[in-house]
């Protein structure tokens, strides 16, 4: 369980479950009804009792998580808690609901993706970028496939534009490049984020130093992937740390990412302080400054109208959280109504 990651801060908050009798583990996958999970006794399947809808699904256990097994006698054991989450990456499900989906938990390290075989995409850079500062992790991003792109130096630079506090490493899994600067920045345990084909699954067989995970030729077409990766998988890494493979995501919505926000635009959000108007919004104020910043050219148009795009997303993903919280409160207090109404009548019927 070591090389999964637990410590003594986990020890401590699995005291109670200890003294029931429970044991620890941590999920590798999870699914509807079990999960994959790693423990002392090696790797076993769980039953997950009753996630037959109850709500939230950010609640329901996912990759990451430890967990309190309870043994059962000749069958599989039964996942009887999840311990409080340290971190938690999470977009808008895909679904119609409100609610966020957990993509991984108990990350120290987003190691962000970006190919440089293909076209940069500064705004899919930022909006991962935004899910990984407000997961609480610390994001890495990893520019791949330098071999096989003319100038990487002038694509590093592009992109620590977009990536302010960030390291961004040049790699290639082919010559080796920048290979052993990521294997000591990276820490604890360390998720693979990124588009299909950008790489993620080959960089992570360079990081655990053998073929473990599969991996997949992108089209010729239009150099996309072709979702080869289709579950997360967590492996110990040979220097400490635990590696999580994730398939590439199509869509990655802000879910109450307000600070992740405020953190990757950070000068923007510097330079906000010194507007004349504390409130001010940055689309056509007197006094400005960060309009003044566009015009002078020391931010790009394009990264305003990016910030202005996924804050307006994200206000929206609030409002819809905010909307369903009310929702869930009326109904709990129709539920107390008819609760009460069924007590006061049975009392009557009673008399
Ligand atoms: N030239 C070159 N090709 C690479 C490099 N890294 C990965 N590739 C190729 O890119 C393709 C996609 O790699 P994968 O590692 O499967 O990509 P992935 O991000 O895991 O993709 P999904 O699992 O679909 O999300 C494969 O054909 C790899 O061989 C690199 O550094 N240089
Ligand atoms: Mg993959
Ligand atoms: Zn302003």
């Amino acid at each position: 369980m070591a090389d999964y990651g637990w410590d003594e801060a986990c020890e401590h908050a699995f005291a109670p479950h200890r003294a029931a009798g429970l044991t620890p583990a941590r999920i590798a996958r999870a699914e509807r009804g079990s999960c994959q999970a790693v423990t002392d006794a090696g790797i076993l399947r769980a039953d997950i009792p009753g996630t037959a809808d109850h709500g939230d699904p950010s609640s329901a256990p996912c990759t990451g998580d430890w967990a309190a097994l309870r043994p059962a006698d000749g069958r599989a054991p039964v996942l009887h808690a999840t311990l409080e989450r340290r971190t938690a990456l999470v977009r808008s499900s895909s679904s119609r609901t409100s609610h966020g989906q957990v993509l991984a938990a108990n990350v120290d390290t987003v190691v962000v993706t970006v190919s440089l075989a293909a076209p940069l995409n500064h705004g899919r850079t930022e909006r991962m970028l935004a899910l990984a500062w407000e997961s609480g992790a610390r994001p890495v991003v990893v520019l791949t496939k330098a071999d096989a792109c003319a100038d990487p130096a002038s694509a590093e630079e592009q992109v620590s534009g977009v990536a302010a506090g960030v390291d961004v490493l040049v790699t290639s899994a082919v010559t080796g490049q920048g290979l052993d600067t990521l294997t000591a920045v990276v820490s604890g345990t360390v998720v693979l984020l990124g588009p299909s084909g950008a790489g993620k699954s080959t960089l992570g067989n360079r990081l655990l130093g053998e073929d473990r995970l599969a991996t997949g030729a992108v089209r010729e077409a239009d150099g996309k992937g072709r979702h080869t990766t289709s579950w997360r998988e967590l492996l110990p890494l040979p220097g400490g740390g635990v590696l999580m493979d994730t398939p590439g995501l199509r869509a990655i919505g802000l879910h109450d990412a307000h600070s992740g926000l405020e953190q990757t635009f950070a000068e923007i959000e510097h330079l906000a302080q010194t507007c004349r108007f504390t409130d001010c919004a940055h689309e056509n104020e007197p006094g400005c400054a960060v309009l003044a910043a566009v015009e002078t050219g020391e931010i790009p148009r394009r990264r305003l109208d990016s910030y202005h795009r996924l804050l307006r997303e994200n206000a929206y993903s609030a409002s819809r959280t905010d909307a369903r919280l009310r929702a869930d409160r009326e109904a709990t207090k129709k539920d107390i109504t008819r609760h009460l109404r069924a007590t006061y009548r049975f009392r009557e019927n009673r008399k």
